[in-house]
């Protein structure tokens, strides 16, 4: 048995081609319907058709990632029971089409934050990275959120200071554009207008409330993916803390832990991020696949290398403070224990040179994958063979 090797793709409109992701020695495909607004039901026409592409070029569309959870739903507010009907009805439909792991996420507003798309390695790749520091000058000098000082210490006041204090007016601009591409695969980028009205719709809601909104959304929506055999995997906070005010609910073990208590249906399941929670407690990563064994239905594998507690950058997938093999050796051991081969991707990667010319997704650049792709396959080839 082995790990099903899959690489994302953004659908036709990615510069990197089915083609290129098979070539790079995947069999299975993680992608979503991304040109489908989101709350809008995935009609079986558009999955079929998103499904054929991807096994005529002789791959598996493996993973949906994500069906995105609509901001009514997170906040309970609107129209979130049509929302969540659409959603079940979504997930009959892929089910129909024999697709069976869907990945969400219940960050609010934002999906994932980096404060820097373009930090220049030794040898002139590019990564991205994460500094609490700037996050917080753009929260509280940019973006001007209300209140936003009560969110943080004073020593990290002084720290975001100090940072935005050298900063020029381009620099300025650049960590507003970073910040505001909270969504991979979206085509517009949000306006700090429009970010500051999404977040003041949380100031209500707190971070219990907000565990509750996921604990009712799981209620619904898991025993229907129970009754279809869909496994709906939740994937974590990226940062691991809360950023802009805003409350977070799947950063730590003690988040996944509780939701795994409240919601015991087998549905509810757990994309493994080794790079979110990598950018929390990287040391527990070991404990966690393990206290979570047998609720994990997908791996996004990724390093990274900490600064300080809120400050990370992206490292190579086999060099930083996740410690990669013994990761892949429980993914392994976990796939066994289950009977079923479980989907894994190399979770970003570096910009290298010859990639600099040809459009990508932040992170989502070829050949940085296929570098990180590449290495992942040896080191489970290594891993299989010695465990026999
Ligand atoms: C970032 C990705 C996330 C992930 C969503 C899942 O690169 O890992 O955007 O797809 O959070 O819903």
């Amino acid at each position: 048995m082995e790990l099903i090797k899959c690489m994302r793709w953004f659908g036709p409109g990615d510069a990197v081609s089915l083609k290129d992701i098979r070539q790079a020695g995947a069999t299975g495909v993680v992608t979503a319907l991304h040109q489908v607004p989101v709350g809008n039901v995935w009609t079986i026409d558009d999955i079929r058709e998103r499904k054929n592409l991807i096994s005529s070029e002789g791959m598996t569309w493996s993973v949906v990632e994500s069906l995105p959870v609509h901001e009514d739903i997170k906040k309970r507010s609107g129209n979130y029971r049509t929302l969540i009907e659409n959603y079940k009805k979504s997930l009959i439909n892929l089910a129909e089409c024999g697709i069976n792991r869907v990945v969400y996420n219940f960050m609010p507003v934002l999906d994932w934050v980096r404060t820097d798309h373009n930090f220049v390695n030794e040898d002139g790749s590019s990564t991205l990275s994460y500094t609490h520091a700037a996050l917080i000058y753009f929260d509280t000098e940019i973006l001007n959120r209300p209140g936003a000082s009560e969110s943080y210490s004073g020593e990290e006041l002084q720290l975001a200071a100090a940072y935005g204090e050298i900063l020029t007016k381009d620099e300025k601009e650049y960590l507003t554009r970073c910040i505001l591409l909270g969504l991979p695969g979206a085509s517009e980028n949000f306006n700090l207008d429009a970010l500051g009205a999404m977040i003041r719709e949380y100031n209500d809601i707190s971070e219990d409330d907000l565990r509750e909104n996921l604990y009712y959304f799981l209620g619904e929506v898991c025993p229907v993916a129970d009754e279809l055999d869909v496994y709906l995997s939740i994937h974590p906070d990226d940062p691991p803390f809360p950023v802009l005010g805003l409350p977070r609910i799947a950063s730590t073990r003690n988040d996944i832990s509780r939701q795994f208590e409240r919601v015991g249906n087998k549905s509810n399941t757990l994309c493994f991020c080794t790079g979110s929670f990598g950018a929390g407690q990287p040391e527990e990563l070991p404990d966690m696949l393990r206290e979570f064994s047998g609720r994990i239905q997908f791996f996004h594998l990724r390093n990274v290398t900490k600064q300080s507690k809120k400050d990370f950058r992206e490292s190579e997938h086999l060099k930083g403070d996740v410690d990669m093999l013994s990761v892949m050796n429980l993914a392994i051991e976990e796939m066994h224990r289950g009977g079923e081969e479980l989907p894994m991707r190399p979770d970003h990667g570096f910009l290298l040179e010859s990639d600099r010319t040809r459009s990508y997704y932040p992170g989502y650049s070829y050949l940085g994958r296929v570098k990180a792709l590449a290495e992942l396959r040896g080191i489970e080839t290594a891993l299989r063979n010695l465990q026999g």
